[in-house]
């Protein structure tokens, strides 16, 4: 689907049109014309031809004729016309967190700053803060926000990652001589950055694997070309991804897939043990002397090193090599064992579907219930509920339920936490709900007792069942918030409450390595999409892998319950 490159490119345009300080009202619709395309379920090629776009409200002639351009094309003239009249590095600081179109226009027209490189001199000087509007609290933030920036670059999230993966295997899948290929490196691994995507393939001739990679129609740029490995910077819908092609003999598949999916830490722990029992490890093989004792197949490189097989989700020098050996690692959870999801939206907040179009959605991947969690009021931009409309959503929830085979549906909500720490909704009202998510969506820059105390008040109350995005970060986007997630899983182990993986791959919050000690702690782990359409349902797969990365088996997560089981669980934090 061309549907997210499409919106950016209106994004940009509205945003160039800002700094240059265009007509309001065309900015507004480009802006509304965005927004429509990047939330629109289906792919945009196709609204286009059957018509539809051209009904959507929204859509102007004129953005349609831009629309067409691109489908045709690729480009949008006026786009280009736009990115002539400003200069090219300008739009970096747009990047920049806390960076809107506004604070450019200002930096970019009284400071002649033009580049992130310039901004941080500005700053140095103190002539950002001095300029009207800003101050030295804003120029500070802005300081930070590019210090953020700077660690995140180059690395990239999961999903644009598995896309980019997917792209290549698509592409190369249908060459002759290709015996095996898969994701290694940290791909394979599920992390939750990616610095380069790695991928693995088996075959006799790989001078023309290479080939056939490096003159793929989605290549950018090429970096490295030889007879076993290509590198290239390839376009995505999302952004530029550096790609690893590896091209080995069938006979060292295994120790290829074993060694490049790394991590390195793991690797240096199996190298260890190689060493003492007198063997060689590399990516070729384990070798007794000579002697090629495994190499083809990855699970007899675990097996003869005595260990059991570690699944590569788990290959973080994190204990699994410890747990291999005493037989005793973690069976994973897996999307299969998933009944349920705890976190969706629907259009009566900021979704953009309604209840049954989810709930029939759902029933389609096999769920047996979801929740409806919608914003409380106090979420103002998110079009929160107020209590009068949340009694209304129960009672249609209940109706719906009547009607609906095969699926449950949950009432919920995702009650904000206030800055005081007491919820938006009153405990009689939460009373009626099966299942409660509280948030915080406010004052995430608060100090670390602040966001805490919010927190752990918010546990205590005996209608929370979870609390979503516990740090509520968002990657290479948003620094989480500076909370003490030791205290919130020892609180969240006291009161009974679980902990939501997000499975959004911009949050992954709880992460990893978060997850490991609320299980260790005997906190159960809710997996929630936190989908506002129907596409989004299917980020669960995200969530999973970032519980099973954290040693989660299907017994530390609650959504692998029935609905039933699950109703129960919700009941018995209420009677403690
Ligand atoms: P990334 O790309 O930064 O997200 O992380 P990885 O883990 O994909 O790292 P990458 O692409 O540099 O290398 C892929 C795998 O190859 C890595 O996980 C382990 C293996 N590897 C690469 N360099 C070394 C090394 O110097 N020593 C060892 N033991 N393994 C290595
Ligand atoms: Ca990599
Ligand atoms: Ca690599």
């Amino acid at each position: 689907m061309k549907n997210a490159l499409l919106s950016e490119l209106f994004e940009q345009m509205a945003d160039i049109m800002e700094i240059l300080g265009e007509d309001r009202f065309r900015i507004n619709s480009y802006r509304k014309v965005a927004r429509i395309i990047s939330d629109m379920p289906s792919d945009v090629e196709m609204a286009l031809a059957t018509g539809r776009l051209a009904e959507t409200p929204g859509i102007g002639k004129s953005s349609l004729a831009k629309i067409e351009e691109f489908l045709k094309t690729g480009t949008i003239t006026a786009h280009k016309e736009l990115l002539k009249k400003i200069p090219p590095t300008l739009l970096e600081l747009l990047t920049i967190p806390g960076m809107g179109p506004k604070g450019v226009k200002a930096i970019y027209e009284k400071l002649k700053v033009t580049s992130i490189a310039e901004l941080k001199d500005a700053i140095a000087s103190g002539a950002v803060a001095e300029l009207s509007g800003f101050g030295d609290k804003k120029a500070a933030g802005i300081a930070k926000g590019i210090e953020f920036l700077e660690r995140a670059t180059g690395r990239i999230r999961l999903d644009q990652a598995l896309e980019a993966a997917d792209l290549v295997i698509a592409e190369l899948e249908g060459l002759a001589g290709i015996q095996r290929m898969q994701e290694a490196g940290s791909v394979r691994r599920r992390a939750e950055t990616i610095g380069d995507v790695d991928i693995l393939v088996a075959a006799n001739k790989g001078k023309r694997i290479i080939e056939a990679f490096t003159k793929a129609p989605f290549v950018q740029e090429v970096l490295a070309a030889g007879a076993t490995k290509g590198s290239a910077m390839i376009r995505t819908e999302s952004c530029p991804v550096h790609v690893d092609v590896r091209v080995v003999p069938r006979e060292s598949f295994g120790a290829a897939a074993q060694y490049f999916t790394g991590s390195k830490q793991h690797n240096v722990r199996l190298r260890e043990i190689a060493v003492k029992a007198k063997l060689k490890l590399n990516e070729y093989g384990l070798f007794k002397g000579k002697r090629t004792i495994a190499g083809a197949v990855e699970e007899e490189i675990y097996q003869k090193l005595g260990l059991d097989y570690i699944g590569p989700m788990l290959r973080e020098d994190r204990g699994e090599v410890e747990a291999a050996k005493n037989h005793c690692l973690p069976e994973a959870v897996e999307s299969e064992d998933i009944k349920g999801d705890l976190h969706v939206h629907t259009n009566a907040s900021d979704g953009n579907c309604d209840i049954s179009e989810l709930a029939r959605a759902a029933k389609k991947l096999g769920y047996k219930y979801i929740c409806v969690t919608d914003h409380s009021k106090s979420s103002a931009i998110a079009s929160g509920l107020s209590p009068k409309e949340l009694g209304r959503q129960i009672k249609q929830i209940r109706r719906l339920n009547e009607q609906l085979k095969g699926i449950t549906i949950l009432a919920g909500t995702e009650v904000d936490i206030l800055a005081d720490s007491s919820l938006d909704f009153d405990n009689k009202l939460l009373a009626e709900l099966d299942f409660v998510i509280a948030a915080i969506h406010s004052g995430l820059a608060s100090p670390r007792e602040k966001v805490t105390t919010r927190t752990l008040k918010a546990m205590d109350n005996p209608y929370v069942h979870c609390i979503s995005h516990p740090t509520g970060r968002l990657i290479g986007q948003r620094e989480a918030m500076d909370i003490d997630i030791a205290a919130v899983v020892k609180h969240a182990a006291e009161t009974g409450t679980a902990l939501e993986v997000n499975a959004n791959p911009w949050r992954l919050d709880l992460k990893d390595t978060h997850c490991k000690m609320a299980i260790e702690a005997g906190v159960k782990l809710a997996i929630g999409t936190d989908a506002h359409s129907i596409e989004q349902l299917g980020l669960m797969g995200f969530g999973v892998a970032t519980a099973a990365r954290g040693w989660a088996t299907q017994a530390d997560v609650l959504n692998t319950l029935s609905a039933e089981k699950m109703k129960s669980w919700a009941a018995s934090k209420r009677k403690r």
